[in-house]
């Protein structure tokens, strides 16, 4: 039977902590978290991390310290966002690497972000990219926009393949900027993807949570859930623990009829390195 990646988005860059004690900041909460959410059926794990003080940090050796500490505890694909907070430098965003993460987030283009503005360069799209191929990191191409997916057709074309063969894409929709988190909106990303894509995942940004997660199933495609995406189950019913969202994506994985897949299945399905 067909089966279902679920990754698990904890964290972010967004959320304060002080406005939600729950969001999972420290190493020791990220752990349990990555525990938590294996068990409920996720088989990856988007990291953002925070400093001491909860604030988002691309600092290396706490990024090395986290992703070491999760392959401890968990059999999870450690995928580092190297997207960070809009404040980050671009070097610093391409420093992300050096901690030999199992995947990485690599976004194809500038998008308007709420009130902000998430900076994605051509230039640094690929130098990214080439840097992604030099260390053998799966990168997980992040897809706002209909601009994006034109923008990955363009770079498999120059570039060629990622390390291990794959193209694995996630398209992030309902962020305020760029494409809305509606099923028909969904349906003509995927249908515009490159041939070359192995397989997709999408995540609905707040309220778009369940309809995207609904759509993507009924298309064929894998699900990213977590509390940098969303903090509500439902109005007025505010998400506990990352767990409580993966559960959920896996009850309706189940109930289309793709389980979801283990992490082995998921190192299988996106080639990272062994
Ligand atoms: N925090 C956003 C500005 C990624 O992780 O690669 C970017 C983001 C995407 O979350
Ligand atoms: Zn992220």
């Amino acid at each position: 039977m067909a089966s279902t990646l679920i990754t698990v988005a904890p964290t972010g860059a967004e959320t304060a902590k002080a406005d939600c004690p729950a969001l999972p900041t420290t190493l020791d909460e990220l752990v349990e978290t990555a525990k938590r959410c294996e068990a409920a059926g996720a088989a990856m794990i988007h990291l953002h991390i925070r400093d001491g003080e909860h604030k988002p940090t691309l600092d290396l050796g706490l990024l090395t310290e986290t992703v070491a500490a999760v392959r401890e505890n968990t059999a999870l694909i450690v995928q580092l966002s190297t997207g960070g907070a809009v404040t980050d430098p671009l070097a610093d965003r391409l420093r992300v690497l050096d901690a030999a993460p199992d995947s990485c987030s690599l976004t194809m283009g500038t998008v308007n972000f709420g009130d902000d503005v998430f900076m994605n360069p051509w230039p640094f799209v690929t130098q990214l990219f080439q840097l992604t191929q030099e260390r053998e990191v799966v990168p997980e191409f992040e897809l706002f926009d209909l601009g994006h997916v034109a923008a990955l057709h363009r770079l498999l074309g120059k570039y060629g393949l990622p390390y291990g063969g794959r193209v694995h894409c996630d398209l992030v929709m309902g962020v305020p900027g760029g494409m809305p988190g509606t099923a028909d909106a969904l349906v003509a990303a995927v249908n515009a993807l490159p041939d070359a894509v192995t397989s997709w995942s999408a995540t609905g940004i707040g309220r778009t949570s369940l309809t995207v997660a609904l759509a993507a199933l009924a298309k064929g495609g894998n699900l990213r859930v977590g509390m940098e995406d969303t903090l509500t189950l439902a109005k007025g019913h505010p998400v506990t623990h990352n767990a409580e969202l993966v559960e959920r994506a896996a009850a309706l994985a189940t109930l289309a009829q793709r389980p979801p897949m283990s992490p082995d299945e998921a190192r299988d399905l996106l080639q990272v390195k062994k």
